[in-house]
């Protein structure tokens, strides 16, 4: 017997890849249905060779529903989040609604399941911003072998994180571009074909922007709350995959060849780390992919016990869809679903 499963913004970049990645994964799911706002009631999306038509979330009946993925946003969820977890549906929710909040646990498979405990409290479990995702779980194997200090981060990110509209104005701007023709600027505060913008998300009073400060507390609560960690984030133009160069400052001793070997076994990592042209991984490639990728690791000379390194991945996957499809996987192998108590 298979789980009653909702994906709610379904017809969203996230939404679509939750599909996708619940179908790919053989996710053991009785019947799945497709929610979005009403404007979007009746647009079709796939569900593996299956067409989903899509449903009203105000209106639907979520009784009997097991598992919601929610991709539609703060705002929704705030208001959703707890209603749905009334009716004893989990919600596994991939907005910044709830990743601070004490009672939600912020859960990345590979790295904190045991933090999974206690999600009953609202039956929501949030899933971290997407380059903190890629982040930590290339971080947790090395910190767990010599204690991060500090972290110092500078993001490389798609503009598919900033949604379907964001890629549509990176492509218009860019046909634009070849014709001299006038450019719109909608998403993006300035021009993002041909260009990096330092500014993901709203400033804060300290100079920050949210979504560094999100790397940072998210870190703090998935790792390690000792970890000091200062983020640069940028929008580049790719279509999707965040880069990240991040530099780690460790308590004991770790060497870049120790690092490649702890790497090359981690939980969801892949390491391809050839020192020579083209052994390194770039977003292009990691496209479509689970994994997280680790290339350039080398010794920081500036630092005690220091490291640098490169992290790849595609955001609407292990920053996003994959990561809510793990959690729900993880509840499976807890026994945690009471329609299915064993995997
Ligand atoms: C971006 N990381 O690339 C953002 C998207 O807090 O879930 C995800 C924002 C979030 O624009």
């Amino acid at each position: 017997m298979g789980l009653r499963v909702a994906v709610v913004g379904a017809t969203g970049n996230v939404g679509r890849e939750m599909l996708t990645i619940l179908e790919e994964r053989l996710f053991p799911a009785d019947e799945v249905v497709a929610l979005a706002s009403r404007r979007s009631v009746g647009v079709e999306v796939s569900y593996g060779d299956k067409t989903l038509k899509i449903k009203d979330l105000e209106t639907y009946d979520f009784s009997g529903v097991d598992l919601v993925l929610m991709s539609a946003g703060s705002k929704v969820s705030k208001e959703w989040s707890p209603k749905i977890g009334a009716t004893g549906a989990v919600v596994i929710d991939n907005s910044s609604a709830w990743r601070m909040d004490p009672r939600v646990p912020l859960i990345v498979p590979e790295v904190n399941p045991e933090a999974i405990t206690g999600y009953d409290k609202l039956n929501i479990i949030a899933n971290p911003n997407c380059s903190t995702a890629q982040l930590v779980v290339a971080l947790k194997p090395l910190h767990d072998h010599a204690k991060i200090k500090r972290v110092v981060v500078a993001t490389y990110q798609s503009v598919s994180g900033a949604g379907k509209d964001a890629m549509e104005e990176l492509w218009m701007q860019t046909k634009k571009i070849y014709v001299n023709d006038e450019m719109v600027k909608e998403h993006f505060t300035k021009q993002i074909a041909f260009n990096v913008i330092p500014h993901i998300d709203d400033f804060m009073e300290d100079g920050y922007t949210k979504e560094e400060w999100k790397m940072m507390v998210e870190t703090k609560k998935i790792m390690d709350s000792s970890i000091k960690l200062t983020a640069t984030c940028v929008r580049v133009p790719v279509f999707v995959g965040h880069s990240e160069a991040v530099t780690v400052e460790f308590e004991n001793p770790i060497s870049a060849e120790e690092a490649q070997d702890i790497l090359r076994e981690a939980p969801g990592v892949m390491l391809i780390d050839r020192r020579e042209d083209g052994g390194y991984i770039t977003p292009v490639e990691c496209v479509g992919e689970f994994a997280t990728y680790v290339s350039r690791v080398r010794t920081d000379p500036t630092v005690d016990n220091g490291l640098s390194l490169w992290v790849v991945s595609d955001n609407l996957r292990k920053g996003a869809a994959l990561n809510a499809v793990q959690i729900a996987e993880l509840m499976l192998n807890k026994g945690l679903f009471k329609r299915i108590k064993a995997a």
